[in-house]
């Protein structure tokens, strides 16, 4: 079979809920992934942050495959000898005094929505029902229909209501417009530190120091999903340190596995994720041995590699680097660490034939919001790497 066989096969079988790049992939070794026809991509994605340790990463996978050979899964009615240990990893390089374990990040935030209403209903005293979460414009935290219900993209969310209330929408970045809709019920107020998939956008310096004040002042909890921003991807293990922020509830994702195994994480301190009691919860899979295995390992290469440190270091050689490209197409280059996210003026004609480009070049980028092009390579890559992907970057963006 070659590339468009595969191709093929995909869409005549599988849900049209993609429109990948044509590129069949079938091996991955830290930054760089090859196609079926053995042509070799530097990962500039990272399955949207997932492989910030790198595809495939020794440690995790003799992690995963040692524990396939013992035990894989006891679903949450009998206990096992790792999540404990899993546990506590998290919480020794997080701070946090729990966690709650779950699978996908959406699920995730799912728990993170549950864990905030309890709160409001059991500690704030919010009349039953009406505690209100605030969330921001251009957010994206996952695809479940209560998730979607908070969308402002009506792609995400137009064609699958009715939706769940208990949400305000308030634009992202203004702390006046935060202020007037905290109300009594409000329950907690949930923001990515920086939007991924609304195209890279950082909130106006001291933002989430606001957010969190105001949080405080309110009696409101602060919730950051940092699935996207957080386990180093840019330059700090969380997103929210850069304002000196630690958040009430953070969720992880992603990262949490380095993309061997769908593994997420709910972070808090025991007055709020204490509140959960048996029963009100759970999850098949969530906190099964091969998962609390290979989270650990992940947490340990995150460390033990100063992922966080790497990607500041690097993140800020590949932005100086992307500035001092003279292409006419470039309207503005942002990120923090290893998320950046290159706009293109609309005359460029999108950022998805750039992407086709960068591929011919070797090169596997994903636009995001028709006129980014987003940078997010594995955050183990090296400077010698970038100095190869720079000047071919450099190119494409130069390109008429
Ligand atoms: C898709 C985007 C990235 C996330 C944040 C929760 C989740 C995500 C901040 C949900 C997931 C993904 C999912 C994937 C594409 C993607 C994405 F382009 F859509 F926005 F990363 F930038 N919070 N992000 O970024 O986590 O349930 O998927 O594990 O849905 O197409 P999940």
């Amino acid at each position: 079979m070659n590339t468009q066989d595969y191709i093929n096969l995909e869409e005549q079988y599988g849900a049209h809920n993609y429109k990948p790049l044509d590129v069949v992939l079938s091996k991955g070794k830290g930054v760089w992934v090859e196609d079926v026809e053995g042509k070799r991509y530097l990962d500039c994605l990272s399955a949207y942050s997932a492989l910030n340790q790198g595809h495939c990463h020794p440690k995790i996978v003799q992690a995963m495959t040692e524990q396939l050979q013992n035990l894989s899964l006891t679903s949450r009615a009998f206990r096992n000898d790792k999540l404990g240990i899993f546990y506590k990893k998290l919480s020794d390089m997080t701070g946090y005094e729990m966690s709650l374990p779950m699978n996908s990040g959406a699920e995730a935030v799912e728990t993170a929505i549950k864990v905030a209403r309890k709160w409001g209903y059991a500690v704030k005293g919010i009349p039953k029902y009406e505690a209100e979460i605030i969330v921001a414009a251009g957010n994206f935290h996952g695809r479940t229909v209560t998730i979607i219900s908070f969308s402002t993209e009506p792609l995400y969310k137009e064609a699958f209501g009715p939706f769940t209330p208990g949400f305000k929408v308030i634009p992202f970045g203004d702390l006046e417009a935060l202020k007037a809709a905290i109300g009594p019920n409000t329950a907690a107020v949930m923001l990515e530190p920086i939007q991924g998939e609304n195209g890279v956008i950082i909130p106006p310096e001291g933002y989430l120091r606001g957010a969190a004040d105001l949080c405080k002042q309110n009696n409101v909890l602060f919730i950051a999903d940092e699935i996207q921003t957080g386990l180093g991807r840019t330059g700090k293990l969380f997103a929210s340190e850069y304002e000196g922020v630690r958040p009430d509830i953070t969720i992880i994702g992603k990262a949490l596995s380095g993309g061997l195994y769908p593994v997420s994480a709910v972070l808090a301190d025991k007055p709020v994720l204490g509140l959960i009691v048996p029963s009100e919860h759970g999850s098949t899979f969530g906190g099964s041995p091969l998962a609390a295995v290979v989270g650990t390992a992940a947490l340990e290469v995150i460390e033990e590699e100063k992922l966080p440190e790497r990607s500041f270091k690097l993140g800020k050689y590949f932005m100086d680097h992307l500035s001092e490209i003279n292409s006419p197409h470039i309207k503005e280059i942002r990120g923090k660490g290893l998320l950046i996210g290159v706009e293109l003026k609309p005359e460029a004609g999108g950022a998805r034939r750039f992407c086709e480009s960068l591929q011919d070049e070797g090169i596997l980028a994903k636009e995001t919001h028709t006129h980014v092009i987003r940078f997010a390579p594995p955050l183990i890559i090296d400077q010698e790497t970038l100095d190869w992907a720079l000047p071919k970057i450099a190119g494409v963006l130069r390109q008429a």
